[in-house]
């Protein structure tokens, strides 16, 4: 699909070629400057010389300016489900038409070469190479946006990049200057609240949902409209990291997602994210207690359901980072018939920007020509020149590069609606000019409380935590106290476990009579005002755990061995893993070949050196007496076992290998007949049972983590 499509004359492929210079001349010695003599100063004649090092010393373009962290693969797309009805747009109504995409996720705060694991938003960024021209649905991970008006967007980035004086810290928000614009910006509560959920930290991007986040609108052939949001839903469920773990990979591992992303696809396990889309008529768009045209606000599922249309599959890595994923401009404002915007100014804003930041990353007006930019089709206008021009309008020809004219038959001409020309849709719009916000916008933390209110305990815990070890950042007392108050409004009982760990005072029963005062609390009088609209004060589907998807593709398992283990153990148990998709890495003392017990082979890939066990999903250790008693010397592989465990991971061991989690700090669950049996997801054998053994360890590396472990008592 890819290759169809693309200009195959700037596709180079250096196999078994001469080196040439960017004129086409054959180099005979890239290695050695020309000089006066062999010891003597180089001269300025050397052509090749000058010509290699201006073009590397001009190799860097500036990185965006959010998102600049990103890693980019090609894919197609494929609809089920004819959406005729609501669009004239052709990619949503021909079914089983495989249109090509090209995806970009990202990090959004740290720069370009800062880790992938850090606590942020994700860019979910989808370029759709559809008949009709290019469509971009530029979204992320959160359903939700921090602010409700694009003016603030400068401020916002200001605040959560490094801080100014000394450009600290790298990749994060846990700093002053984020968390005071934090807590003078209520709006942003809601989004917070999902920042600091497990939805910051994805396993993986395979992982993660993507949601267009602003509401867009659909037209069909009759003009008429609806309003959508677009999501996309992960084949293989979503999964998340711990916090501990994240910092850690951030370390062991800065390439952490961009690695998986990549291999996955090389091993042809395909990334898969359905399209879902909830619609909204236009004569409803006053029925629910939130604006819907406020992107700090989600329609629940449970009110709007989300209809899966279609799925996009990502087959393809790119062949050259710069030219496809560093070079790929997305701008929510690529539309196409049938597809259009609303008046949501954040959407407003965003329609304006990328372009105008394009064209100083990409250097001039014409990165549309760019090929991973360039739409599938001819373009025909009469846009001319600027700098690094690649197309050769055939002037000569046809002479008029203007309209109308009657040098070219008066070609181009504009298309009329029935050959597909775009044709906005005709929303009738009245009003003064006037720099406010819609009333309809103020109530900043239902939402949040609604988001909080339906996590399972874990998630809440998750959040305390997050909570906890950003604002226990914060330097300035009074930012921390602000940011007690405003989580007070989501939730006292959080904000009383926050207030106690970042050493602010917060007066619960003060509070709680301060909340019944109605000037203090707008939410409330806002939420009442809009009590008879349809609401719900429960989304299950906000909640990863309560949609957990228990299968194990693409799930990585750490097999810790030396020689004289129990090749019989690894070997159930590699059938059952590879059997259902899941990937199993050998770790062991030394890398290359290592012999089992009864002579058979495996090949370790990593040491206790090169690796770390926050880079898999579970362990197993399989038995062999003298491959046990080896690990059992080693303080790295007692550690890898006990940092697993205190991240809430699958465990088992065979045979011997049970007398290795015996030595480490797992915690035995007492049961009620007094005896104790291993933790939650500690899956151990003596015997040879390996049937049992290894369909055990397959469901709980199905639950990804165990989090009713007590892990507090064991140190990381
Ligand atoms: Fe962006 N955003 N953004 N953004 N955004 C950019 O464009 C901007 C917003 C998103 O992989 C920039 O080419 C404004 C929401 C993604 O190349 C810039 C506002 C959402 C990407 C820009 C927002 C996004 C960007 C920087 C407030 C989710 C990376 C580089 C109104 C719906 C795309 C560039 C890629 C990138 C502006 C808010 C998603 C500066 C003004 C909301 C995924 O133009």
């Amino acid at each position: 699909m890819k290759q169809e499509n693309e200009q195959k004359e700037l596709h180079v492929n250096n196999a078994d070629t001469l080196l040439t210079t960017n004129t086409g001349v054959r180099v005979s010695d890239t290695d050695n400057s020309l000089k006066a003599g062999e010891r003597g100063p180089t001269l300025l004649e050397d052509f090749h010389f000058r010509e290699k090092m201006t073009h590397f010393d001009h190799e860097r373009i500036p990185e965006r300016v959010v998102h600049a962290r990103g890693s980019g693969a090609h894919g197609y797309f494929e609809l089920f489900e004819d959406m005729s009805r609501y669009t004239s747009a052709g990619i949503l109504r021909h079914t089983g038409k495989q249109t090509p995409v090209f995806v970009r996720f990202s990090t959004v705060v740290g720069f370009r070469g800062s880790a992938d694991t850090v606590r942020d938003v994700r860019g979910f960024a989808v370029k759709f190479y559809t008949e009709e021209g290019n469509w971009d649905l530029v979204g992320n991970n959160m359903p939700v946006f921090f602010i409700q008006d694009s003016i603030k967007f400068p401020d916002l980035v200001h605040a959560a990049k490094p801080e100014p004086h000394n450009e600290m810290p790298q990749a994060s928000a846990a700093h002053d200057s984020f968390w005071d614009f934090m807590s003078l910006t209520p709006e942003s509560m809601h989004m917070l609240f999902w920042v600091l959920s497990d939805r910051g930290i994805p396993r993986s991007y395979q992982n993660m949902e993507g949601f267009g986040v602003h509401t867009f609108r659909l037209v069909n052939e009759q003009g008429e409209s609806h309003f959508v949001k677009f999501h996309w839903k992960p084949v293989a469920g979503m999964a998340s990291l711990v916090w501990d773990e994240a910092q850690k990979i951030a370390g062991k591992n800065p390439d952490y997602n961009r690695q998986q992303l990549w291999e996955s696809i090389e091993e042809g396990n395909f990334p898969e994210y359905e399209l879902g889309v909830q619609i909204i008529e236009e004569k409803d768009e006053f029925m629910f207690d939130f604006d819907i045209l406020d992107a700090t606000k989600l329609w629940p599922e449970e009110l709007v359901p989300v209809r899966i249309i279609g799925k996009m599959t990502l087959n393809s890595n790119p062949d050259n980072f710069f030219a496809e994923t560093e070079q790929v401009a997305f701008h929510p404002g690529h539309v196409v018939p049938g597809i259009d915007v609303t008046n949501d100014p954040l959407l407003q804003g965003r329609l304006f920007s990328y372009v105008d930041t394009q064209l100083l990353r990409l250097g001039g007006p014409n990165f549309q020509e760019i090929p991973i930019n360039r739409p599938r089709m001819q373009v025909h206008n009469n846009q001319r020149d600027g700098f690094m021009r690649q197309t050769i309008n055939q002037d000569r020809k046809n002479r008029a590069n203007y309209y109308p004219n009657s040098l070219n038959n008066n070609s181009p001409r504009p298309a009329t609606a029935a050959e597909g020309g775009y044709v906005h849709y005709q929303e009738k719009v009245e009003g003064h000019k006037i720099r406010k916000r819609s009333e309809s916008f103020n109530d900043h933390y239902t939402q949040a409380r609604l988001f909080y209110n339906s996590m399972t305990a874990p998630e809440q815990k998750h959040i305390a935590e997050a909570f906890n070890f950003e604002l226990g950042k914060v330097e300035h007392l009074h930012i921390r106290e602000r940011m007690v108050e405003h989580i007070a409004q989501v939730d006292v009982a959080l904000a009383v476990q926050v207030a106690q760990e970042i050493g602010v005072e917060f007066d619960e029963a003060s509070w709680k009579a301060k909340l019944k005062d109605t000037a203090h609390n707008v939410a409330d009088k806002v939420a009442s005002a809009v009590s008879s609209k349809k609401s719900v004060t429960d989304s299950p589907a906000l909640s990863m755990e309560k949609n957990k998807k228990e299968h194990i593709k693409g799930r990585k398992v750490a097999v810790l061995l030396a020689e004289g283990f129990n090749h019989e153990a690894y070997q159930h148990l590699q059938q059952t893993l590879l059997a259902n998709g899941a990937e199993l890495e050998v770790v062991s003392t030394m890398l290359g070949v290592i012999k089992a017990a009864d002579g058979q082979q495996v090949e370790a890939k990593k040491t206790f050196n090169t690796t770390a066990s926050v880079l898999y999903d579970a362990v197993f250790v399989p038995g062999g007496k003298e491959s046990v008693q080896k690990l059992l010397k080693l303080g790295k592989a007692v550690h890898f076992i006990e940092e697993a465990y205190l991240h809430h991971k699958p465990l088992a061991a065979s045979g011997e290998g049970v007398d290795l989690f015996a030595e480490c700090r797992l915690r035995d669950v007492a049961l009620s007949d007094g005896s104790t049996q291993m933790d939650k997801g500690v899956v151990t054998a003596r015997d040879t049972n390996w049937q049992d053994l290894t369909e055990a360890f397959r469901q709980a590396i199905g639950q990804h983590r165990f989090w009713e472990r007590m892990v507090e008592a064991i140190p990381g």
